[in-house]
């Protein structure tokens, strides 16, 4: 009998499928333990069977259960106590500000204010702010649509991530599809650009490992030393926006030495001739190129001609891992299109683990139609489409629309109303000054639907509680792999949180929206985002995701039994229904930097930390300590400090014509040499919480009070690496 304690002592637990929910290209399938009793997550794992995940997590999910049950979620509805301005606090004053309310006194408050702004000023002057809190279909993207769409309210053109890339790749594919990660263990050259694999895709880590043991090279460009660059065969770090450039010129020793694939070319693309003509003219030639990129003519030439004959020397093709980071500048997208031509040069599609790879998140054939019903505006009082608001110029939105002249491309009312949720838009926006002073207006009604008191929620009127991806189901595809997945809901909701699907649905009711699609449940949502027509969603449905987790797309098989996208021209849908080589690529500098070099001559980077989500688990201690090596500094080559006077530690004012803030230098230097991790005429800092650090003079800033409403050349986006800054020893105050 004396072992019957230790048996009882033994938690009863149940493991839960779900599925990580941020806005990463990785989507890991997760396995959450939970105890019966409790009703507590007790563990998260990666799912050994994905074979994306391969059984681990990145370290900032690893501690997921810290985010879960942080002591400092915003689990009640709370609203902004009367008198009280609104602005930045000082962490862990929030509850000096806001007092607890009930759901029923919140959601009667919402409705009835949102409309009189909309009897008063009309409903575009309600504007929805979301991005990518959450990836899966229903809370990024399903009853909030319906309520924003039958509500009329301005629509959101949600471009501050991708959007530039994203129009690139549909420009030249006409699909956003592109090599799948296990392919990569098959190349013989991969080349991360603008991609901190190591960093913010992890998973693919392991097939570009694999390929290495077999005898791949790993090449990065970047102009910073990520991770992944410090792993790499060889860094290049190239000067910022200068991409496009580089591309033109490993076409110029592709095309000069006759490395093409004749045959892929005329079977696959449209516009070959005018391209080879554009890409050969001098000003493309390496030794031309090389001034500008910073990359050395040998460099480009050896790396264009190792790119261009991989398949031939090594037997394994080569591959491109482009990542977002080169299109967040004023001619990215430009840039983006001109590499995404690159494989079509040299066909690296007809072989497995060549290509290249953007986004797959194209490849999901979700029915976003009725999941979000934009016909609804047609029932609103509009009985039009709404105006749409670029999120990447919401400073502008918020000070200026309404004042003539427009000048934003769009006009119509004032912005009256801000409802932002699956996001932190006071961090995360550029030329954040203009945002905030947006957030402070007296006569803007914001209401923040969030896990914790960010920096957006200092400026709310009223705080809605929301969940983790713990707390919720959804399903959900992904923009780094091919598999269709449904994350089940784990534990019951903490405290009175409730998802998105639950809060659009409830303020749809008050607000008198009769339609029966606002009465929809999660499981009727799941549905409907997988009643697809397209074959590659043959066999995927609830039923049969909620017995396997993740099933891959069935996507079409060659002859080879491979599925090998843009193998042949069945694959392609542009227009032509081939690869499409124009408009040619044209380089152009930033214009940022034409104007502005004199003043200010550093070229900032604005950076994503490799243990945050964004500025998502800023706020953790856990994470705060893995991140502790870039906290608060601003990292300096020795040849831009010592002309200015700043050794390591000083405190430095960093500022351009639209903000300043206040970090610590970091200048390494050892044996005489800088050893940091930017070039001269390079300087980094990472996105933070403003109110945890993200300017040391205390303001209430971060990195996005020098980035620009400046939008991409293509696709609408952000550019926060076209940024241009000068940096001064701070003035010491007695
Ligand atoms: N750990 C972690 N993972 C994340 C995120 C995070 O914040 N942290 N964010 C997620 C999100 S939202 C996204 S969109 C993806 C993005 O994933 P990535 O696209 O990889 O994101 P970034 O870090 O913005 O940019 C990649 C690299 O581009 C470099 N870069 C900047 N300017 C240039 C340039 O002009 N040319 C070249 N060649 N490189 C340049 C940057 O130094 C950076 O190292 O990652 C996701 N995963
Ligand atoms: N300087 C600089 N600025 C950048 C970038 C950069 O690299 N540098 N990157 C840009 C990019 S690529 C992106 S994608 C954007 C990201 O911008 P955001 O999408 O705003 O990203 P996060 O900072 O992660 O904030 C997401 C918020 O959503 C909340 N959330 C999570 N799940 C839910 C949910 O189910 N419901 C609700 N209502 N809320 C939820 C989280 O608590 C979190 O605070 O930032 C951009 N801004
Ligand atoms: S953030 Fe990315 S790598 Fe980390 S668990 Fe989520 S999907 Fe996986
Ligand atoms: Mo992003």
């Amino acid at each position: 009998m004396s072992n019957i304690p230790v048996i009882l002592a033994v938690p009863a637990t149940k493991v839960v499928h779900a599925v990580c929910s941020h806005d990463c290209p990785d989507s890991c399938s997760v396995l959450i333990t939970v105890d019966t009793e409790t009703k507590r997550a007790i563990k998260i794992q990666g799912d050994p069977t994905h074979p994306v995940t391969r059984g681990f997590l990145c370290g900032k999910v690893a501690k997921y259960l810290d985010h879960v049950y942080s002591p400092d979620r915003l689990l009640y509805p709370m609203r902004r106590k009367l008198g009280i301005r609104k602005g930045a606090l000082k962490q862990g004053r929030e509850h000096e500000v806001f007092e607890r309310i009930s759901w029923d006194e919140a959601l009667d408050h919402i409705a009835s204010r949102l409309q009189s702004i909309s009897n008063e000023f009309g409903p575009e002057s309600i504007l929805p702010y979301s991005y990518a809190g959450t990836i899966g279909q229903l809370g990024y993207g399903s009853m909030d649509r319906r309520f924003f769409h039958r509500l009329g309210a301005s629509q959101l053109d949600r471009t501050i991530c991708a959007s530039a890339g994203g129009a690139a790749l549909l420009s030249v594919y006409g699909i956003k599809l592109g090599t799948p990660p296990q392919d990569f263990a098959h190349a013989g050259l991969i080349i991360a650009w603008g991609a901190n694999i190591h960093g913010n895709n992890i998973h693919l880590w392991p097939f570009i490992e694999d390929a290495r043991r077999a005898g791949a090279k790993l090449v990065v460009i970047d102009p910073y030393r990520t991770r992944t660059a410090a792993l790499a065969d060889e860094h290049l770090a190239i000067n910022p926006g200068t991409d496009g450039l580089l591309a033109l010129a490993m076409m110029h020793v592709i095309l000069r030495d006759g490395l093409e694939d004749q045959q892929y070319i005329a079977a696959n693309t449209q516009g070959f001739e005018a391209l080879r003509e554009h890409a050969l003219q001098p000003q493309h030639a390496p030794e031309a190129a090389a001034g500008t990129t910073g990359i050395d003519a040998d460099a480009i030439t050896r790396l264009a001609r190792a790119y261009a004959t991989c398949q031939c020397s090594t037997g394994n093709p080569a591959v491109i891992r482009l990542n977002y980071g080169i299109q967040r500048s004023e001619n990215g997208g430009t840039a983006a299109r001109a590499i995404c031509m690159l494989p079509l040069l040299i066909g690296a599609w007809q072989h497995r683990g060549g290509g290249l790879q953007l986004s797959t998140s194209g490849s999901f054939p979700f029915n976003s139609e009725a999941l979000q019903r934009p016909d609804l505006m047609h029932a609103s009082p509009l009985q039009r489409a709404a105006r749409i608001v670029n999120m990447s110029e919401l400073g502008q939105a918020l000070t200026t629309l309404g004042k003539a002249p427009a000048n934003l491309g769009t006009d119509g009312p004032p912005v009256k109303a801000l409802f932002v949720y699956n996001s932190n838009a006071a961090a995360v926006a550029p030329n954040q000054n203009d945002v905030l002073r947006g957030l402070r207006r007296d006569d803007l009604f914001t209401v923040v639907h969030e896990q914790f008191f960010t920096d957006t929620a200092d400026y709310a009127d009223i705080l809605l509680p929301a969940p983790t991806f713990f707390e919720t189901k959804d399903v959900q595809g992904a923009y780094g792999h091919l598999f269709v997945q449904v994350s089940e809901q784990a534990i019951a909701p903490l405290g009175e949180v409730r998802n998105n699907v639950a809060l659009f649905s409830a303020l749809a009711k008050r607000m008198g929206f009769q339609d029966a699609c606002f009465d929809d449940s999660v499981d009727h949502l799941i549905d409907q985002a997988l009643d697809s027509q397209s074959q590659w969603f043959t066999g995927i449905d609830r039923t049969s995701l909620e017995r396997e987790g993740h099933i891959p797309l069935q996507l079409p098989i060659n002859h080879n039994g491979d599925s090998l996208p843009f193998s042949d021209a069945s694959w392609f849908r542009t227009p032509s229904g081939k690869g499409e080589l124009t408009p040619v690529p044209d380089f152009v500098a930033p214009r940022e930097s034409r104007a502005h070099a004199n003043a200010y001559p550093l070229e900032f980077l604005p950076r994503k930390a490799d243990n945050y989500m964004n500025s998502t688990f800023a706020n953790h201690a856990g994470h705060q300590r893995m991140e502790a090596r870039t906290a608060g500094i601003l990292e300096m080559n020795v040849a831009d400090a010592a002309p200015r006077g700043i050794v390591n530690g000083d405190e430095v004012d960093i500022f351009n014509a639209r903000g300043r803030i206040r970090l610590h230098a970091h200048v390494s230097v050892v044996n005489g040499q800088d050893a940091g991790r930017v070039g001269a005429g390079v300087v980094a800092a990472r996105l933070d919480w403003s109110k945890l650090g993200g300017d040391l003079s205390g303001a209430g800033a971060n990195v996005n009070a020098l980035t620009s409403e400046t939008l991409t050349d293509i696709g609408g986006g952000a550019t926060f690496y076209s940024t241009l800054v000068e940096v001064r020893k701070a003035e010491r105050h007695a």
